[in-house]
C-alpha cells in the first residue's frame, strides 16, 4: 500500500497511528507530497488534492482519513478500532468527530493566520477558535477512556497539533483531566512512534 503523506499532517497522523496499532505499518510506503501545490501524481488519485490518500495493495485510492482508518482496520480480521456496535460504536465515532473538528477549526484558523490581518479574517478565526475552546470543554467534562480505538486515536492527535502548532495557547492547566489522559495515552507506540515535525 501507498500513503500519501506528509509529516505535519495530523489527519495523516491518524491513519499512521491506526496501522501502527494494527501492526500494518511496515506494509506502507510512505509517499510525501505538498499538497497545497497540487502535484499532479496526488491529483491522479484524489481530485481533492488532500492528504492523507492511501493507493490499496489492489489499485483503489481511498480518503479522507476516516474512510482509510476503517479500511485498515477492515483488512485482517475483525475490527479492533472501530467498534461494531452498539454504545461503545457510537462513542468511538463520536469522539472520532469531536477531533476531526477540532483539527477542522484548528487547520483552518492556522492557514488564515498566515494571511494579511483584517477584521473578517479575525472574525473568522475566533470563530474557529471558539469552536475548539467548547469542543475541548466537553471532551474534559467526559475524558475518554484508555482504550486505543478510532476515537481515542483521533482526540490524541487533535491535542497532538494544538501542542504542535498553538502550543503558545496552553490547555492542560484549564482541563486536567484531559491533560492526565493525553499523558497517559501518549505513551502508547501508535502516539508516541507518529510526533508530529515539519516536512523538511
Ligand atoms: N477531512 C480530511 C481532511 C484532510 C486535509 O484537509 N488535509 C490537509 C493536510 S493537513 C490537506 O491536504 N490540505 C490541502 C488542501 O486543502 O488543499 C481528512 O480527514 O483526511
Amino acid at each position: 500500500m501507498k500513503l500519501f503523506y506528509a509529516p505535519s499532517s495530523p489527519y495523516v497522523r491518524k491513519v499512521l497511528a491506526c496501522a501502527i496499532a494494527l501492526d500494518l505499518d511496515r506494509q506502507i510506503e510512505l509517499v510525501p507530497v505538498k499538497p497545497f501545490e497540487s502535484p499532479a501524481e496526488l491529483l491522479a488519485v484524489n481530485p481533492l488534492s488532500r492528504i492523507p490518500c492511501l493507493v490499496t495493495s489492489d489499485g483503489a485510492a481511498l480518503f479522507d482519513s476516516p474512510v482509510i482508518c476503517e479500511y485498515l482496520d477492515s483488512i485482517d480480521g475483525p475490527a479492533i478500532l472501530f467498534p461494531p456496535v452498539g454504545r461503545a460504536r457510537w462513542r468511538a465515532l463520536k469522539q472520532q468527530a469531536m477531533a476531526d473538528g477540532i483539527l477542522d477549526a484548528a487547520v483552518a484558523r492556522r492557514m488564515e493566520s498566515l494571511r494579511p490581518q483584517e477584521a473578517a479574517r479575525d472574525a473568522f478565526m475566533a470563530r474557529q477558535q471558539a469552536a475548539v475552546v467548547r469542543t475541548l470543554a466537553v471532551l474534559e467534562s467526559d475524558p475518554p477512556h484508555r482504550t486505543v480505538d478510532i476515537g481515542t486515536i483521533s482526540i490524541a492527535c487533535a491535542l497532538g497539533y494544538l501542542d504542535f502548532r498553538f502550543a503558545h495557547e496552553p490547555w492542560r492547566d484549564t482541563h486536567p483531566r484531559l491533560a492526565a489522559w493525553c499523558a497517559g495515552f501518549a505513551e502508547n507506540p501508535c502516539i508516541a512512534r507518529t510526533t508530529p515535525r515539519d516536512a523538511v
